[in-house]
């Protein structure tokens, strides 16, 4: 096959990925957690041509250069070197989350490229190698090949750094858009920033990987309040670690606290509700699915609000994009 097409979700992690131990390979400092979602997809077809010179990647019908081009030919490099195939492919990508909302994603993006470029250059891989696959465009992308709950382990080189699915419990996120503005410095950026200069780097690391063993624990156990606290001191643990970077990053707004302390006034009042928040100012509300309409009112005034749940994994389709 010359031509696939692929669809992968973006995830939230429960137990939060930042920093690597190797950059070239791809490997994190420490395993993570996530939920892979039911919303946003990336739907990308790769046609493998051999009269390209160069490969082209459109996002939206939008052609793309510059450090958007070069990363996606960095990563089908990595897909010819597997396949022993030197021909240059036209990818085309479409992203369903609002761009206003911060919600686009590399996880998904590389997730849905990992699997369609495998199939057009005729590679067969089984999950735990396109998960190793995605992780090398991106790493929360390792997550975002599993359907539902995933678990990435950090491993120790290429061959054992990859995500599995875990059980768990039914679960859902509200969603809380504060702000859409683009994120003011880039994951990848601050991530480099944070373990090079962070004097509580080396904390963070090893309590990821404590955060990590208990979380699984939860998960199968079905406790829903271990999860949503894990999740919760978790996410405020990272952006405590990068607010310590030099000089500092900080990606909760205002209006972010805002809802995570929301959060913490549902759960006197009885209800479950724990926030975490990725790198940049929206905040998701983890709850269960009988309460999740409840507790996206009690915090819409905060922004606006949508709710998600588990979702597929990256998976291949029959149509292409035109
Ligand atoms: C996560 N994030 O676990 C964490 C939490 C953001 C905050 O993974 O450099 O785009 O491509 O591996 O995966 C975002 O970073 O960074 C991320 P790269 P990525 O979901």
């Amino acid at each position: 096959m010359t031509r696939a097409t692929a669809r992968a979700h973006p995830n939230i992690a429960l137990v939060k990925y930042w920093g690597k131990r190797d950059e070239a390979q791809m490997l994190p400092a420490a395993g993570s957690m996530s939920m892979t979602l039911d919303a946003f997809a990336t739907t990308t077809t790769v046609e493998v041509d051999g009269t390209l010179t160069e490969d082209a990647f459109s996002l939206g019908g939008a052609e793309q250069t510059g450090v958007a081009l070069d990363r996606t030919t960095r990563f089908l490099d990595v897909v010819r070197s597997l396949a022993g195939d030197g021909r240059r492919a036209r990818v085309r990508s479409h992203n369903e989350a609002p761009t206003a909302a911060g919600l686009a994603s590399s996880a998904s993006g590389f997730a849905a490229l990992a699997l369609a470029a495998a199939a057009a250059y005729g590679l067969d891989l089984d999950e735990r190698a396109l998960s190793r696959l995605a992780r090398r465009g991106s790493g929360s992308a390792t997550r975002s090949v599993i359907p539902g709950y995933a678990v990435w382990h950090a491993g120790t080189d290429d061959a054992s750094s990859y995500a599995e699915g875990i059980e768990a419990p039914d679960l859902r996120l509200v969603i809380v858009t504060v702000d859409g503005s683009p994120k003011s410095v880039s994951s990848r950026r601050a991530m480099r920033l944070t373990a090079a200069t962070s004097p509580f780097y080396e904390a963070w690391v090893s309590s990821t990987e404590q955060s990590l063993t208990e979380m699984v624990r939860a998960c199968a156990d079905g406790d829903v309040p271990r999860i949503g606290a894990l999740t919760e001191s978790h996410a405020l643990r990272m952006h405590a670690v990068i607010a310590t970077s030099t000089p500092p990053v900080r990606y909760l707004a205002p209006r972010s606290i805002e809802v995570f302390d929301a959060a913490v006034r549902l759960r006197e009042a009885g209800v479950t509700a724990w926030a975490t928040a990725d790198a940049g100012p929206n905040v998701c509300v983890l709850t269960t699915p009988a309460e999740a309409e409840a507790v996206a009112a009690a915090v819409a005034e905060h922004g606006e609000v949508r709710i998600v749940g588990p979702g597929p994994g990256a998976h291949l389709l029959a149509e292409h994009l035109p």
